[in-house]
């Protein structure tokens, strides 16, 4: 088994101009965590592959400093150069049944699904978590195939509730348009109290790109979100 990770407050990477700016993308990774940050993506589609193991193994360097586990978008090989804590791919990207055969049962393997029957096959073939979206339209992913809002994921949670422990067990993240007004929201809505004797399936936290990397000061940024998501709702 993969080891146990706090999702609370998933960070994903993104190197562009429009948010990133002229900063150096590993000080404000690092200014990140500091501010609350508890699992790092790096997501990166332009640079060449010398380009991605040298950021990744700089990352990785902050990251195991801090003890936040790193995982790579897309790239198994990037992830296996450097020896992180994982990847995520997406459904047109390695099986998951492929990555979990390459790099072992001890690393994180993480899956991008939009459907209940995208997240039963990611369940079936062994992915540790669900990044669940797009939540809300974003500027940061432009070719979101589907924006499901909070009643897409609820259904999503709900039928991983109802689907046998694995599925239960399985990890999920919402993303997509998450932000300091939304935060606290989503994660009430992704939480409903359950009249029956068992713990209801509720998210796990939420994957924010730009509204941690964009803004000039990234640790006031993770600090505001990191305190709204793990800050109790009101009925529990
Ligand atoms: N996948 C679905 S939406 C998205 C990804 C990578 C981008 C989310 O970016 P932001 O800036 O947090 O809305
Ligand atoms: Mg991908």
């Amino acid at each position: 088994m993969a080891m146990q990770v706090d999702y609370s407050l998933y960070l994903v990477t993104d190197s562009t101009e429009a948010i990133l700016g002229k900063r150096n993308l590993v000080d404000v990774v690092e200014l990140a965590i500091l501010g609350g940050v508890t699992i790092v993506q790096y997501r990166d589609k332009t640079s060449d592959t010398g380009t991605l193991i040298k950021t990744a193994k700089a990352l990785h360097a902050k990251c195991k400093a801090h003890n936040v586990p790193l995982v790579i978008n897309d790239r198994i090989d990037v992830a296996q150069a450097i020896d992180c804590e994982g990847v995520h791919l997406g459904q047109d990207d390695t099986p998951i049944s492929t990555a979990r055969k390459i790099l072992g049962l001890t690393k994180i393997i993480g899956a991008t699904v939009s459907s209940i029957e995208e997240a039963r096959i990611a369940v079936e073939l062994g992915a540790d978590y669900l990044g669940i979206g797009t939540l809300y339209a974003t500027n940061t992913k432009k070719n979101t195939k589907e924006i499901i809002g909070v009643n897409g994921i609820r259904r999503i949670l709900r039928y991983l509730d109802e689907s046998g422990e694995k599925a239960r067990g399985t990890k999920t993240v919402c993303i997509g348009g998450v932000n300091g007004s939304n935060a606290q929201r989503i994660m009430h809505q992704l939480y409903a109290p359950s009249p029956t004797k068992r713990e209801p399936k509720t998210i796990d936290g939420v994957a924010v790109v730009s509204a941690i990397i964009a803004p000039s000061d990234p640790r006031a940024a993770a600090s505001d979100l990191k305190s709204l998501v793990t800050t109790p709702p009101p009925f529990a």
